[in-house]
């Protein structure tokens, strides 16, 4: 056992999901289709494609999850006997707006996630929500071109406006949109941009397009802030907003200053729209740079009155790994995610090429701590591995608590150490479900096992991994047995 530090009193232990990858169900009740429901399975080493329309013979391994949409009585029993004081999921947009763009919403679907919400209250976890991970309505990105077109931002408001209205009671904690800053590779452009025929553009057409459409979104973010704020005030209630970023550290491949520099400006590239949403504003490299390549960004001065006024409350990470970059000798020194990255050679890679590095999420908090200022909440951290059920039930999980056993160990020293505050840690995904990027149910993540396949096959049944029990031990002795 691994001796670590004790956190703050109530301090949020817990774990994470989304909608998308586990509610299944994705046409019941009054649900519309998002653009998560027409994206097909990969598999290891093959990304999944995207469609835009439900293909009759298409395998799309969400439209079923783990079937969480009617068993989450029974899981939230599971989380509580884990120990879990905060649960993360998202809201699907689709089952409260189904069209994105229709007059009121659906109160089946609103009436979902009020259970949802209650049941997790009663199991005495705190919920925490995202309003958009990963997914929109379809019908949005077809009819509108998804954020490309400023009109979405009203429509992700009025969503916005109604979720928290309905559960701002029951819900401090929201963050408007996942990963946001997962857009960087232009060609593969974040799910928001998906559908949109990007593949038909030039490099520097669709990198153009995407800074518009994250324009968009990061105005819809200070929107939805300003509004929660003035529904807390209304309600006499407490909410918190947070934008929720990616961060994978990016280190330079030598002490050659050259490389360097690189590294600096690839985490420039990476993080803006975390300056953005905690600052309030654009970094001046960036508007040199739109200029450079001739990119024509329509932001308003009224835009940036609002992101000025609506900075966030807390700033959410997902932190999976860290990248290594070199120079390419571009004077622009413009960052491309496939010219520049090599291996480091001082860490291991998961079974998916990730890389390995307990010792990046310290550095990571510093690194945030010092630009943003704004209180921290890891939303996400784990370890996708193929695991195997035993015959006996058990699953030997060793490498996923060793996983873990490091990545909190570096977060306490944050937290006690360097004295970087903290809200919570929420692992991803407490129990098993479907990868987003592959579409893969064998690429686990869980302290809980469920028995299903890559092809939705097997009984669903729940099982606990030996890591189900070592983080029991994590959280009943606040972070002090590892
Ligand atoms: C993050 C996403 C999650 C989750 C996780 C693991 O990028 O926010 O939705 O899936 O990564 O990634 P994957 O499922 O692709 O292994």
């Amino acid at each position: 056992m691994v001796k670590g530090y004790k956190m703050p009193d109530g301090f949020l232990w817990g774990a994470a999901v989304a909608a998308h990858q586990l509610e299944g169900a994705w046409d019941v009740d009054d649900k519309g289709v998002s653009i998560a429901d027409v994206m097909l399975a990969g598999k290891h080493g093959v990304a999944r494609e995207v469609t835009d329309e439900v293909l009759p013979d298409g395998n799309y391994p969400n439209h079923r999850g783990i079937d969480f949409y009617h068993t989450y009585p029974e899981d939230f029993k599971l989380m509580k006997e884990l120990g879990l004081k905060a649960f993360r999921t998202s809201i699907a947009w689709t089952r409260i707006y189904p069209n994105g763009d229709d007059v009121l919403p659906s109160e089946e679907g609103l009436r979902y996630y009020d259970k949802m919400i209650d049941a997790m209250i009663e199991n005495d976890i705190v919920p925490v929500l995202t309003l958009s991970h990963f997914e929109m309505p379809l019908h949005l990105v077809t009819e509108y071109g998804g954020f490309r077109n400023r009109q979405v931002i009203d429509f992700f408001v009025k969503f916005a406006d109604t979720v928290i209205r309905r559960y701002g009671d029951r819900v401090k904690y929201w963050m408007t949109f996942n990963e946001i800053n997962n857009q960087t590779s232009w060609m593969d452009p974040h799910p928001m941009l998906q559908n949109s025929g990007l593949k038909d553009y030039s490099e520097d057409e669709a990198q153009e397009l995407m800074y518009q459409a994250s324009h968009y979104e990061l105005l819809a973010s200070a929107l939805v802030t300003k509004r929660a704020h003035e529904i807390a005030r209304e309600k006499g209630c407490e909410l918190l907003v947070g934008d929720m970023i990616a961060m994978n550290p990016v280190y330079p491949a030598s002490s050659k200053p050259e490389d360097i520099l690189m590294a600096e400006r690839a985490m420039q590239t990476r993080y803006f729209w975390g300056d953005v949403h905690a600052n309030g504003k654009y970094p001046n490299w960036l508007k040199k740079f739109w200029a450079h390549k001739g990119f024509k960004i329509d932001i308003t001065p009224e835009d940036e009155k609002i992101l000025a006024e609506n900075t966030v409350d807390y700033v959410a990470f997902s932190y999976y790994m860290s990248w290594t970059v070199s120079d390419t000798g571009d004077e622009w020194l413009e960052y491309d995610e496939e010219a520049n990255h090599g291996d480091n050679p001082f860490l291991q890679k998961s079974d998916w090429g990730w890389q390995i590095d307990p010792v990046g999420v310290r550095w990571a908090m510093n690194w945030m701590w010092d630009r943003w200022q704004k209180p921290m909440f890891i939303v996400e951290n784990g370890f996708g591995a193929y695991d195997k059920l035993e015959e006996n039930g058990q699953v030997h999980d060793d490498y996923r608590i060793a996983y873990f056993q490091g990545h909190i160990e570096s977060m306490e020293r944050a937290v006690v150490l360097d004295g970087i505050p903290l809200i919570g840690y929420l692992p991803w995904s407490g129990i098993d479900i479907v990868s987003a990027s592959t579409g893969e149910m064998l690429k686990r993540y869980g302290f809980i096992y469920v028995d299903l396949d890559d092809m939705g096959q097997g009984s669903g049944k729940r099982y606990r991994k030996d890591s189900f029990k070592w983080y029991q031990q994590v959280i009943a002795s606040n972070g002090e047995d590892l």
